[in-house]
């Protein structure tokens, strides 16, 4: 194999497009315009410059502004509050194309969009969907959520951060972890407990005196998206930026129906570009006189990858419809969060194989994917739990505690 061929493989997007069961006919033209213009962005902006970034462990938030051109930002939002006024399916295919080339790049837009702007559009009051929500949208402003805590992680109404009522203000307490965009962040939506021991959300500004936000180092994973952690040591947050119209742990497992969605379609993008890769490397790459896709067991790989690829996308299909419908009921979100993730994590690691030792390298999109989505079947809730959110559906019984 010559380097101007593996040079040629790591630095232009080669992907084409398969859609092996026509699913492309449940489409609308709109959802098909969208995909065309994200895919067109990825290609331009992203494809050439993600793999460096993510070597360097590197977030590249110049991209916050692109992301908001291409309507990547709630797309299903209004967009007199910043949204891009799509229906669902478009939210999902505009999250598939993102994580067809890095997960890091749809937590970028899932954070934003689903976990900012949607508590700020659907708990906030107009005052603060006006103050925030035109400038999250066109990324001027970049936002995270804090909800997970060092103890307490699948497990939210454990959480122990905390705020009283002092007057005008609530002065806040304790510590979130595991919070995408934080260190980069100009506002956070912060989960915190009242006096009462009940749930609320407040909007907590950069700069506010007490409140910090550490950056998590070391990743293996998701290296191009930045991780960190929201201390909060008295920090005095006006009662204005309380989100009033929610109370209890429904408002943030509210956002994460919202996010979770949006991860089971992205989750079949990274699939894919590992399926394109595999197919494209099995007919380029030869070994005992023939291409590896001659071989029966490298079909065996590629045909049950687009068996599994097909079956979650009419899983994710499916469940836009619903969405669409307002529908889509927590435990069906877990059923395709935790059934599209894991499909991709394994199309990752049998795409790694195809791919022999060139497939370790960062000259493929593989690796990276495999590695990002050892986080993504963690966040938005683990793989475990979103089968006993499932399994308690089905049976009626909790299995948590
Ligand atoms: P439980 O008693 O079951 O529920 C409490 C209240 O919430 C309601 N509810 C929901 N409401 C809206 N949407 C949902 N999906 C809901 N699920 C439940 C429920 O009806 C109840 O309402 P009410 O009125 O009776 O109070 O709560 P529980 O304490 O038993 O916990 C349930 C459990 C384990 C399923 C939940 O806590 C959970 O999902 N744990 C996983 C935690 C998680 O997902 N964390 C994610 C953190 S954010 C993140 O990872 C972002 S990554 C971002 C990126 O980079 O992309
Ligand atoms: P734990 O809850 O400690 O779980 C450890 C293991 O125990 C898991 O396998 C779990 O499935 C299992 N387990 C736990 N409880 C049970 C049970 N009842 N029955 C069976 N098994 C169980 N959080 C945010 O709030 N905002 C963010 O922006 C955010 N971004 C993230 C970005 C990254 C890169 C990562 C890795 C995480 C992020 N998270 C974020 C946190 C994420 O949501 C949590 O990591 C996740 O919910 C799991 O919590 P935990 O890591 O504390 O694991």
């Amino acid at each position: 194999m010559s380097s101007d061929h593996i040079k040629k493989s790591s630095k232009t997007d080669l992907y084409e497009h398969h859609d092996y069961y026509g699913i492309d006919e449940l489409l609308s033209e709109d959802h098909l315009l969208a995909r065309q213009a994200v895919r067109e962005w990825i290609k331009q902006e992203v494809s050439p410059i993600i793999e460096e970034y993510a070597q360097r462990s590197e977030c590249p938030t110049h991209l916050f502004k692109g992301l908001a051109e291409i309507g990547a930002f709630g797309p299903s939002l209004p967009t007199e509050y910043g949204g891009g006024g799509m229906d669902e399916i478009a939210y999902g295919i505009i999250m598939q194309e993102l994580e067809r080339c890095d997960s890091g790049i749809r937590s970028m837009a899932s954070v934003q969009g689903s976990l900012v702007m949607y508590p700020i559009y659907k708990y906030g009051n107009e005052e603060q969907r006006r103050k925030y929500l035109p400038k999250l949208g066109s990324g001027e402003f970049i936002g995270c959520f804090g909800l997970t805590e060092p103890d307490h992680g699948s497990n939210p109404s454990g959480m122990v951060t905390n705020i009283k009522d002092d007057g005008d203000s609530y002065i806040l307490n304790g510590a979130k972890m595991w919070i995408t965009n934080s260190p980069v962040a100009d506002v956070a939506v912060v989960w915190a407990k009242d006096e009462n021991g009940k749930i609320k959300g407040l909007i907590v500004e950069k700069g506010m005196k007490g409140f910090t936000a550490p950056e998590i180092h070391g990743k293996w994973s998701l290296r191009a998206s930045v991780t960190g952690e929201l201390v909060f040591e008295d920090v005095r947050v006006p009662k204005a930026n309380l989100l009033p119209n929610v109370e209890g742990l429904k408002g943030p497992l509210g956002c994460l129906s919202k996010a979770r969605y949006g991860i089971a379609w992205g989750a079949i993008g990274a699939a894919l570009d590992c399926y394109d890769s595999s197919l494209r490397y099995s007919k380029e790459r030869h070994q005992f006189g023939k291409a590896l896709g001659q071989f029966q067991l490298t079909q065996k790989k590629l045909a049950e990858m687009i068996t599994e690829i097909t079956k979650a996308q009419l899983l994710a299909w499916r469940l836009g419809t619903l969405a669409n419908k307002g529908q889509a009921t927590p435990g069906q979100i877990s059923m395709a969060k935790r059934n599209n993730v894991q499909m991709a994590l394994e199309i990752a690691r049998e795409a790694r194989q195809i791919h022999g030792g060139m497939g370790i390298t960062g000259e493929y999109s593989i690796m990276r994917h495999m590695m990002n989505l050892e986080s993504v079947i963690t966040y938005e809730g683990t793989h475990d739990i979103h089968l006993l959110i499932t399994g308690m559906d089905v049976t009626g019984y909790n299995a948590f505690s």
